[in-house]
């Protein structure tokens, strides 16, 4: 039966773990998968998750099923953290889903039943799963400019000429922040100029926002997407809870739609249920209820967006040590866009051979297209770290 078949080739940042682990050198840096990690390299539930899930296990008298939608409190809770207080929820609908990835697949196969001659523009770069699970659904894709590796900063005339020349219909697939690879992202007046270009080409915007607290702010975060929101006439979004939650292996994340009207969103909301009864029925529940109990909840909501808010300006120190520390070893300035830069990623704009190098005879750890998680760099090895970069630079 399967003697045909040939292995699959495996992911390639969660590949990173399982090299790390196996690494027995003492002074290894981890700076692959997109994973917030505190000084110790920990990665903690969150206060307000861990109070939640105790209430959860005190009170919680059944485990029938929810259906299709899941847990329907944090579908609403969600709709709001991602459109805001100015959000028009008789015509947005969200169904929650296994993650991000989850909301990204039931969001592809929603576009597919929908139009399925349309194509999907990912960003050049972009996360490396956005291809697979577009393609899964049957849709067509293609990218538009993005990033200039050296300068580290948005192509965004580049961006706007490719979007130009997509077709009425087709869907642009936008980051709504902290970019993932490169942690270079569009300034609110650009977000207002993709906006319009969307609205006057009849492009339908798909906002993946997987790192929402994690750049400027909860709800700087989410500026791109509601100035969108408060534009164009239709729009889809998957949100992901794994990072900003801390509660990545219980796959908690959000489908959503906003739709012209309030019958069109009840469609559209029932076509993704019926996707979601094709490919796992129900999403799991644990992970989402504890988000919907923070949410909802004054005392642990604060305590939430606080410890959300240290990690965020966790990483806004790094980023800046970092810079410095790169700055003094390769006497130059060619890194300092990794202090401008915002959320998890930087791409440091090393070759798949210098980042081979570094893992091979420095153990320091990063993607092939050299993405950095900046929560990973070590706050008393910064000059270490840096040293070691430069020295397999050309
Ligand atoms: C990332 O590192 O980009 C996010 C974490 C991740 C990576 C690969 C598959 C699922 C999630």
């Amino acid at each position: 039966m399967f003697e045909d078949l040939q292995q699959a080739p495996a992911d390639k940042i969660l590949a990173l773990i399982g090299l790390y682990r196996a690494d027995p050198r003492p002074d290894k840096v981890d700076l692959g998968v997109g994973v917030y990690k505190d000084r110790d390299g920990k990665t903690p539930v969150m206060r307000a998750v861990r109070e939640a899930e105790k209430r959860l296990l005190q009170s919680q008298d059944t485990k029938t099923y929810l259906g299709l939608a899941g847990d329907t409190a944090f579908n609403t809770a969600m709709a709001k953290l991602s459109f805001g207080p100015a959000a028009d929820l008789t015509r947005i609908r969200a169904a929650q889903a296994p993650g991000g990835s989850g909301a990204l697949r039931l969001v592809a196969e929603l576009l597919k039943r929908t139009r399925s001659d349309a194509t999907v523009w990912l960003s050049d770069p972009t996360w490396p799963n956005h291809l697979p699970v577009m393609r899964a659904a049957g849709l067509q894709i293609r990218d538009y400019p993005y990033f200039d590796a050296t300068s580290g900063a948005v192509r965004f005339d580049d961006m706007l000429a490719a979007l130009r020349t997509a077709k009425s219909g087709d869907v642009v697939l936008l980051h709504g922040c902290c970019h993932n690879p490169t942690g270079a992202n569009l300034s609110e007046a650009q977000w207002a100029e993709v906006a319009e270009l969307l609205l006057e080409r009849g492009l339908l915007p798909f906002v993946d926002i997987a790192y929402q607290g994690f750049g400027e702010g909860l709800d700087a975060d989410a500026a791109g997407l509601r100035i969108l929101a408060a534009k164009v006439p239709e729009m889809v979004v998957a949100s992901s809870c794994s990072k900003n939650f801390a509660v990545y292996r219980d796959r908690v994340g959000a489908a959503m739609v906003m739709a012209k009207d309030s019958a069109q969103a009840d469609v559209a909301m029932s076509q993704m249920l019926s996707a979601a009864r094709a490919m796992y029925s129900m999403p799991p529940d644990h992970g989402a209820a504890a988000v919907r109990i923070v949410l909802e909840d004054t005392t642990l909501r604060a305590d939430w967006e606080a410890e959300l808010e240290e990690m965020r300006l966790r990483m806004l120190r790094l980023r800046v040590a970092f810079a410095d520390a790169l700055r003094r070893q390769s006497n130059s300035d060619r890194f300092d866009f990794v202090a401008s830069h915002r959320g998890m990623f930087s791409r440091l704009g090393l070759s798949e051979a210098q980042v081979e190098r570094l893992r091979t005879e420095h153990g320091v750890y990063m993607v092939g297209d050299s993405r950095i998680n900046v929560a990973g760099l070590p706050e008393d090895g910064m000059d270490a770290l840096a040293k070691a970069i430069v020295s397999v630079l050309d």
